[in-house]
């Protein structure tokens, strides 16, 4: 039996040496994205956040360096493993939520769903330029009066001769106001089936959201579809029911089980470095007992959240990924990175509440992501009904 190394080499960025469970191309892969989001969002992303705003020029680099739509194949997509786009939002969010958010919701939600659901035609149209960043795409599910029950929505889709008439309100909806495609969810007397909505159709207009204070580099809009004719070629044919729509937000979920380490991983990075420099009462806070075990707490908690990710990731690209699997992941690492950014925020004092420092702009970012994707309280119900058998929610 090996004993243990003589000298192990402790990096706080990776104190469990997770680095080599990767294989060299998920290492590059995960090394590019990193340096993308170290040249050109950390050094804006506290002014973007302040100003709330993501520039749309990202779009674009996103979509050279193939991350939007990155584990789908054909149609311009990287077709890289599970594992692979976890760890690339994984860097991404690290960065901010935002950033994430605007690739979670272009690959894993409204590419996935035309990826997945929609006709040859569809995806000829809209994925080639969607994976290079030229167009943006919004998924409309929830509504002000149905979140976490998309069922109840009252967004209803008749038809009148071969047309579609779409009528009703969608609500907290990510680029809304910037998208070149929405996929709007409807009941329909065949269940709930999406529609592929242009720009500029007639009866559509968005306002965007403000006094948000999370989740501020990032567009959120309204979607307002008054009576909004489309073609019978708009509805995606493969998706007939809640299940459509549910099949998308796994695949978003499982990006935010990594997106939500790499903010967690942040956190702690910057409270490590600050409490090794703050000087406090003639010595560096990081001395100190109580700071050390706040740091120890914070790098378990990112070494755990990031194996669990992992281990989701090779579940993943072994095809054994179950949407309760994923939940378990989405609500134990969002409320790991809560509770670290918390700590972390602490730990920096008054700085701690400025956007000098990107430990506050995670926090508040969190509460956003615990939120949306599910709440925690419905992963836990998903979870408890997989244990049980017994369906808590109604
Ligand atoms: P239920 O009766 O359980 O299921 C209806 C049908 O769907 C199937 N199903 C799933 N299929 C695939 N994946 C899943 N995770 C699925 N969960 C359920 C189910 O088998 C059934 O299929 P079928 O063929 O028998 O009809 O549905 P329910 O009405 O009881 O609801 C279950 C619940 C509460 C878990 C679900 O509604 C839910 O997940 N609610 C949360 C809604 C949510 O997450 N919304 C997110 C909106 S998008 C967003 O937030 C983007 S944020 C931006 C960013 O990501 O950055
Ligand atoms: P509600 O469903 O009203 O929940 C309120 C509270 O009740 C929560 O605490 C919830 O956990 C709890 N609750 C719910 N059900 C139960 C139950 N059965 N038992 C006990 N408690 C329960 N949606 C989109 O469709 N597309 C997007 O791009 C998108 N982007 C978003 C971006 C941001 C920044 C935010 C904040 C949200 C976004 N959303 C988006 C919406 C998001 O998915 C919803 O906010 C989320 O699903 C919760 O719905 P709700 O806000 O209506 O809360």
């Amino acid at each position: 039996m090996a004993s243990t190394a003589a000298s192990p080499e402790i990096r706080p960025i990776d104190f469990l040496d997770i680095d080599h469970l990767l294989s060299d191309e998920e290492r590059d892969i995960r090394d590019t994205v990193r340096a993308f989001v170290a040249d050109q969002v950390t050094p804006y992303v506290g002014d973007w956040f302040e100003e709330a705003r993501l520039p749309l020029e990202l779009a674009p680099q996103l979509g050279k360096l193939g991350v939007l739509g990155m584990h789908l194949t054909g149609y311009g997509c990287a077709g890289a493993s599970g594992t692979a786009y976890g760890l690339a939002c994984m860097e991404l969010e690290a960065g901010d939520s935002g950033l994430r958010s605007l690739v979670s919701v272009q690959g894993s939600l409204a590419m996935y769903a035309i990826w997945r659901f929609g006709s040859e035609e569809q995806k000829q149209q809209w994925l080639p330029r969607m994976a290079a960043g030229e167009a943006i795409g919004c998924f409309g599910l929830t509504e002000p009066d149905a979140g976490s029950d998309p069922g109840s929505m009252r967004t209803r889709a008749r038809r009148d001769g071969s047309d579609w008439i779409l009528h009703g309100q969608k609500m907290w909806i990510t680029n809304g106001s910037v998208a070149e495609v929405a996929v709007v969810w409807a009941a329909t007397e065949q269940g709930i089936r999406g529609f592929l909505v242009p720009k500029g159709t007639r009866g559509v207009t968005t306002q965007d959201i403000h006094k948000k204070l999370s989740l501020r580099a990032s567009i959120t809009s309204e979607l307002l579809l008054d009576d909004v004719r489309l073609p019978a070629e708009a509805m995606l044919p493969q998706a007939n029911s809640l299940r459509g729509p549910l099949s998308c937000l796994n695949e978003a979920r499982y990006g935010i089980v990594w997106g939500a380490a790499g903010a967690a991983r942040s956190c702690l990075l910057a409270a490590l470095s600050y409490a090794k420099e703050r000087i406090v009462f003639g010595k560096p806070i990081a001395a100190t007992q109580i700071q050390q075990a706040k740091l120890a707490r914070m790098a378990l908690q990112v070494g755990q959240a990031s194996l669990l990710a992992l281990h989701l990731g090779r579940l993943k690209d072994a095809g054994r990924l179950v949407p309760e699997q994923v939940s378990m992941g989405k609500l134990g690492n969002v409320d790991a990175a809560l509770e670290v950014a918390r700590s972390a925020r602490q730990v920096l004092g008054a700085n701690g509440v400025t956007l000098e420092y990107p430990v506050i702009r995670h926090m508040n970012n969190l509460e956003s992501v615990v939120t949306y994707e599910g709440t925690a309280d419905v992963h836990a119900l998903v979870i408890g009904g997989a244990l049980t058998g017994m369906q808590a929610f109604r």
